[in-house]
C-alpha cells in the first residue's frame, strides 16, 4: 500500500525557491537556463539542482567577495563568450568528455544480456515485499512519485550503506572537482589542478554565485569494469587521480552488486510499466551517491529527465537514504503532478519557468524514512531538497536511474532547446554519448540491462 506523503511546511519556501531557481529548467546543482549552458547563474528561470547561495529563500545573495577587480571585470565578458560558444556547440551536439570515455569500456564484451544481480535475493522467505502494489503504481502514475517501504531488510540496507559510503569517501575529492566543473564558468578553473577540498571551495567561492548543495559520486558500479586485474586502460586523469588508494576492487564490486540488483530494478520495471511478457527490458541509466554534509545548501528544483540525452518519458529514479532520515534531514520533496505538466516546458523557455507558483502543485514528501525504504520519482517530476541542518549528521543517499529499453539518443536539432540536456550529469553520460549516434536507440555497455 502506498504510504501517504506528508504535505510539507516548507511549501512557501520551496515555491519561492522554484521561482528563484527556475524550476525544471536546469540540473539539480547549478542554476542553468538556456539549454544548460554553464557558467551563468540563472536569474529567475532555468535553475539547476545545485544550489543557490542564500539557501532556501527566493533571493539569491550576490557573492560578497572573491577574485581581483580585474578578474571580476573580465569575468562577465568571458562568461558571455564562453556561454555563447557552449550553446552553439550544444545545439549541434551535446558535449562529451572524451577524456573520461577513452578506453573505459574497451575490455567489455557487450552482449546486452541482463547484468542484474541477485545480491538481494528475489525469493527468500525473509525478504519483505520488494515489488510494488497496484496502488503504488497508480499513485506513482498520478503523482509522479511514490514511497515504497521495507524494500530492503535493515541488514541488507546497512551492508549496502557501509559499502557505498566507504567507496564514496575515497572519491570525495573527485566529487568536489565535479562541483567545480559544474558551478564555475568553463575555462575559469583547471579542474585537474584542484588538489584538495579547500582548493575546490575556494574556486567555487571565487567564480560562482551558487552555494554547494551536495556532492555527487557517479556510477561506482561502472568502475567495476576497470578496477579488475587490468587497470591499464584506466588512465583518465581528472577522474582517477582523485580516487584515493582506499578504494578496492572488492569494494567496488560489492557496490556494483547492490546498484545493479534485480530487486531494485524490478521496482523500477513495475513503475515504468515494463511488461516482461512483451519482452520489455529495463536499463540502468546512472547511479549516484549524493552527500549533503551538515550546513550544505538546497538541491534546486529540477527534473532528472532535463539532464538526460534520451527521448523518453519512461524514466524513473529510485532514491534510498543510507541512514534513517528524520523530519529535519534533507530528504526529497516533490511537486505532485508536475511530471504531467506538459505545458510547462512546452510554453516556457528554460529561462522562463518562473511561473510555477501559480500552477498549483501539491508539495509533498515522505519523512521519516527508514533504512530499506525508498522514494521513486518519474523523470519529469520536479523535486527539491532542503539544506542539511548544521547540527545534523551528513545525509547520504543512493539514487539509481532506470529507463525502458528502446529510448533513442536525442537529436539535438537546432532550435529545439528541450533536446539539449543540461550538462550537470555529463561526467556520467559522457561514458556512452559519443558511441550512440543522435537518433539511435541507446544501447551501450555503460547502460546495461538489469531487468529481467
Ligand atoms: O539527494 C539530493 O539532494 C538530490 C537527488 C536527486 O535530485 C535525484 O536523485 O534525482
Amino acid at each position: 500500500m502506498a504510504p501517504a506523503p506528508v504535505a510539507r511546511v516548507v511549501v512557501a519556501a520551496s515555491l519561492a525557491t522554484v521561482r528563484a531557481a527556475g524550476g525544471a529548467g536546469g540540473g539539480r546543482g547549478k542554476g542553468g537556463g538556456g539549454g544548460g549552458a554553464r557558467g551563468k547563474k540563472s536569474t529567475g528561470g532555468g535553475g539547476t539542482k545545485g544550489s543557490n547561495k542564500g539557501g532556501g529563500t527566493a533571493t539569491k545573495k550576490k557573492k560578497a567577495s572573491g577574485g581581483s577587480d580585474a578578474a571580476k571585470k573580465k569575468q562577465p565578458e568571458q562568461d558571455e563568450q564562453q556561454q555563447q560558444q557552449q550553446q552553439q556547440t550544444a545545439v549541434r551536439d551535446p558535449p562529451v568528455n572524451r577524456k573520461i570515455l577513452e578506453g573505459k569500456f574497451d575490455a567489455l564484451v557487450f552482449d546486452d544480456s541482463s547484468k542484474g544481480t541477485d545480491v538481494f535475493a528475489m525469493d527468500a522467505p525473509h525478504v519483505p515485499p520488494a515489488a510494488t502494489t497496484l496502488e503504488d503504481r497508480l499513485f506513482f502514475e498520478r503523482k509522479g512519485h511514490a514511497c515504497i517501504r521495507n524494500v530492503l531488510t535493515q541488514d541488507e540496507a546497512r551492508s549496502m550503506a557501509v559499502a557505498l559510503i566507504r567507496e564514496t569517501r575515497t572519491r570525495t575529492l573527485l566529487a568536489y572537482k565535479h562541483r567545480v566543473s559544474v558551478l564555475c564558468p568553463p575555462g575559469a578553473v583547471d579542474v585537474d589542478a584542484i588538489e584538495s577540498e579547500e582548493d575546490a571551495m575556494r574556486a567555487i567561492e571565487r567564480y560562482s554565485d551558487e552555494e554547494v548543495g551536495f556532492l555527487q559520486t557517479f556510477n561506482i558500479h561502472r568502475d567495476n569494469y576497470v578496477a579488475g586485474e587490468d587497470d591499464s586502460s584506466n588512465d583518465d586523469s581528472s577522474k582517477n587521480t582523485a580516487v584515493s588508494g582506499d578504494s578496492t576492487s572488492d569494494g567496488i564490486k560489492e557496490c556494483a552488486g547492490y546498484i545493479m540488483s534485480r530487486r531494485l530494478a524490478r521496482i523500477a520495471a513495475e513503475l515504468l510499466g515494463a511488461d516482461e511478457n512483451e519482452g520489455d527490458r529495463v536499463r540502468l541509466y546512472q547511479s549516484c551517491v549524493f552527500v549533503k554534509p551538515p550546513g550544505f545548501g538546497e538541491t534546486n528544483w529540477h527534473s532528472d529527465a532535463n539532464m538526460v540525452p534520451l527521448d523518453t518519458n519512461r524514466f524513473v529514479t529510485l532514491w534510498l537514504p543510507l541512514r534513517p532520515l528524520q523530519e529535519d534531514d534533507a530528504a526529497l520533496v516533490f511537486a505532485s503532478g508536475s511530471h504531467r505538466d506538459f505545458a510547462l516546458p512546452y510554453w516556457h523557455t528554460l529561462e522562463g519557468m518562473e511561473d510555477l507558483e501559480s500552477r498549483g502543485y501539491d508539495i509533498e514528501s515522505y519523512e521519516p524514512l527508514d533504512l530499506g525504504d525508498l522514494t521513486a520519482h518519474a523523470g519529469w517530476c520536479l523535486h527539491w531538497s532542503p539544506p542539511q541542518p548544521e547540527d545534523a549528521p551528513p545525509r547520504h543517499a543512493l539514487s539509481v536511474c532506470y529507463f525502458l529499453d528502446g529510448a533513442r539518443r536525442l537529436t539535438g536539432r537546432e532550435g529545439h532547446l528541450r533536446q539539449v540536456p543540461h550538462e550537470e550529469d555529463e561526467w556520467s553520460y559522457g561514458d556512452w554519448l559519443a558511441d550512440v549516434k543522435a537518433g539511435e536507440v541507446a544501447r551501450h555497455p555503460a547502460l546495461p540491462v538489469v531487468y529481467p
